[in-house]
């Protein structure tokens, strides 16, 4: 039978490549994210090699995220494969300055977003004794970096929770994992400088990651056999070497 992910962030990124990559392996998919066109032309893109169901919800909310994973049509309640993947970066300011409005964001999305789609999800997981949940962290999550403060935090919460998760899910079979990618090109700078011309310099002078290396990662890791599990992944571009050295030809 085939198996059923779910991916959180879909309509952008590291959550639409991995989308691509796993329709690619017939692995049917719900779709997630807050913007309907994309999500509605992603589902156009991939339905032709898969099945393809969209939700629409801001992880944000607690009770739209629990009601629409619940509204789930029967083919697609039993999610095999969870990609927590969903989440941004808000600012890059030093801790005196930061704004309480970026903090609330990238806590409530990257910490409690995820918290709330695993909450939806787990108990059919423990019904079956089966399943594999993927966290996207970072390279923030292992390190932090000038300005990054807060970001950082929540990818270090979102590692501490991903292991919490592993020890707790143990007696039932569940795989749990994260992958922790540096700089990958997406629109993450963009909603980082929340459309400032910084965001154009981010990715200049390099090659960075792009979105289907992280899919290709992630691929791997859902793709071992039963008995693998690939429990935490940390992966830069070759001009990384950490969070702040990036050799760069400008
Ligand atoms: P993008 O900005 O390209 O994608 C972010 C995705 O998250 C979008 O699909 C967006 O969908 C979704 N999203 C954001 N906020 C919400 C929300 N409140 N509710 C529901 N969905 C939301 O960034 P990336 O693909 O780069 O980021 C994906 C993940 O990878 C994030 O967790 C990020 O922290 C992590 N990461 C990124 C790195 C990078 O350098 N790019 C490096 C390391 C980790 P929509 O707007 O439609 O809701
Ligand atoms: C995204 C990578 O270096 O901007 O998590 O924090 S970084």
């Amino acid at each position: 039978m085939k198996k059923v992910a779910l991916i959180t962030g879909a309509t952008s990124g590291i959550g639409r490549a991995t989308a691509h990559e796993f329709a690619k392996h017939g692995i049917n998919l719900v779709l997630c994210g807050r913007r309907q066109q994309r999500l509605d032309s992603v589902k156009k893109a991939l339905s032709r090699l898969t099945d393809v169901h969209t939700l629409n919800f801001d992880v944000r909310d607690r009770k739209k995220t629990l009601d629409a994973i619940a509204s789930l049509p029967e083919a697609f309640q039993d999610i095999d494969i969870l990609i927590n993947n969903a989440g941004n970066a808000h600012g890059l300011d030093p801790i005196q300055t930061g704004s309480l409005d970026d903090w609330d964001a990238m806590m409530d999305i990257n910490v409690k977003g995820l918290l709330y789609v695993s909450k939806a999800i787990i108990p059919s997981m423990t019904k079956r004794n089966s399943g594999h949940i993927i966290n996207i962290g970072s390279s923030a999550g292992k390190e932090v970096y000038p300005n990054g403060n807060v970001y950082c935090g929540s990818k270090h919460a979102v590692l501490a929770i991903t292991e919490g998760m592993r020890i707790d899910l143990n007696p039932y079979g569940i795989k749990v994992g994260a992958i922790n990618p540096g700089l990958v090109e997406t629109e993450f700078s963009e909603v980082r400088f929340k459309g400032d011309t910084a965001a154009d310099d981010v990715y200049k002078g390099y090659k960075a990651l792009q979105a289907e290396d992280v899919a290709d990662v992630i691929y791997f890791a859902i793709s071992r056999p039963a008995h693998v599990n690939i429990a935490d992944v940390l992966m830069f571009c070759t001009s990384q070497a950490s969070s702040t050295i990036v050799k760069k030809s400008l």
